[in-house]
């Protein structure tokens, strides 16, 4: 294929979206396309230098004439200059609101004929979805894109129904780089955080939003630690960490949960776990598990949006109904008293992970929307 000149806008903290928007980037870059990244920051995870990869920094002045910053009119404009003077072939961005709504402005500001490809991600669709004031908006940037994608059927099915629009979406699931998600020796590292060798490490990754049901990992944690010694790896930050905090010291088990805070190498730490959990009242793929299945960790989550087109039940982890953490302690502790089981359902998501969500396929996935799309030269 020919090598096209994308743009890319994300959310560059930390977020699975932004993930998903670097890691493609810098496989696209590898592939030889040459990558423009348009944020407010320098992304996250975009962690060397790469020749072929530019950044291009959306500022935005606070003038005190404004009651609110105009993030969103300086993204277009930066869009808008981007797009002419580096002649984009495409722009891809990662949610509807603001970003695909800003990329049909920069597009029109710059009067050139670039491609916009637009992925909805969950919070766009499940929650602002919901806003009846921001519906409209949604609606426009989805149907003003040429092309739409989401990360799972679910999430498909959920933009259709709220969002009533005809526009023709296709699923494009995430995926991990497996360079850096591969099964690695957590030995040592076990050892650094004075677990011991025949203690089960249960973990939790997240931006600890409401939505994420962290309660419930609790509730589950704390039933398998009756069982056997057990320590649960909280990791993460966000709005209801103090809140979880104070919950845990009020447990009887406060000394086996370990909040880790935000961390980069997460491989690493997947290495001396043995079962990850996700109790998501929403969650629209799971990044988070695909990431722990292809270091062999299999997942424990809840029957909700993407969840289940993730994890297999009963073959490389399990599904519950939301908030029934007996059930989830249950199939923790049935795995985890098993060594042969739980070998297996490790080896399965591994299988998983690497041949249903290998970065190879889904990035060629990407790279043919672009060809339909991009500027005809
Ligand atoms: O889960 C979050 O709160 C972060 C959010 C984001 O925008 O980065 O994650 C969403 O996108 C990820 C990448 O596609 C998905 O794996 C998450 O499931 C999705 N989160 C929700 O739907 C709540």
């Amino acid at each position: 294929m020919r090598k096209l000149k994308i743009g890319i806008t994300c959310y560059p903290t930390v977020g699975g979206s932004g993930v998903i928007a670097t890691e493609l980037g810098k496989m696209l870059a590898e592939k030889g396309h040459e990558i423009h990244f348009i944020t407010s920051s320098m992304p996250f995870r975009l962690n060397k230098i790469y020749p072929t990869i530019f950044y291009h920094e959306v500022e935005v002045n606070n003038y005190s004439v404004f009651q609110h910053s105009p993030y969103d009119i300086a993204l277009a404009s930066k869009m808008a200059d981007v797009i002419k003077n580096e002649q984009l072939d495409v722009l891809h961005v990662h949610y509807a609101i603001p970003h695909a709504i800003c990329a049909v402005l920069g597009r029109d500001m710059a009067g050139e004929d670039v491609g916009i490809v637009t992925t909805l991600h969950g919070t766009d669709i499940t929650v602002l979805g919901y806003d009846s004031s921001l519906t409209g908006a949604i609606r426009y940037g989805i149907e003003k894109s040429d092309i739409v994608t989401t990360v799972s059927d679910s999430l498909k099915c959920q933009t259709y129904e709220l969002i009533e629009t005809n526009k023709s979406i296709e699923t494009i699931y995430n995926f991990v780089d497996e360079r850096e998600y591969t099964p690695k020796d957590g030995t040592q590292l076990k050892r650094d955080f004075g677990v011991s060798e025949d203690e089960r490490v249960l973990i939790h990754v997240s931006n600890f939003r409401k939505v994420k049901h962290i309660p419930d990992i609790i509730k589950t944690f704390m039933k398998v630690r009756e069982q056997m010694p057990a320590k649960l790896l909280l990791v993460g930050d966000g709005p209801e960490k103090h809140r979880i905090m104070e919950e845990v010291k009020k447990c009887p088990y406060v000394n086996d949960v370990l909040f880790l805070g935000k961390q980069d190498n997460l491989s690493e730490l997947y290495a001396m776990s043995d079962i990850k959990l996700l109790m998501s009242e929403k969650e629209a793929f799971g990044l988070v598990l695909l990431e722990a299945m292809a270091c062999g960790v299999p997942g424990i989550g809840t029957k909700v949006g993407g969840i289940p087109e993730v994890i297999e039940h009963g073959l490389n982890g399990y599904l519950v109904e939301l908030g029934d953490t007996d059930q989830a302690a249950a199939y923790a502790i049935g795995l985890l008293q098993d060594e042969k089981k739980l070998q297996a359902f490790r080896e399965a998501a591994i299988y998983r992970a690497t041949h249903c969500f290998h970065s190879s396929k889904i990035v060629e996935q990407y790279e043919a929307l672009y060809e339909k799309v991009a500027r005809k030269k």
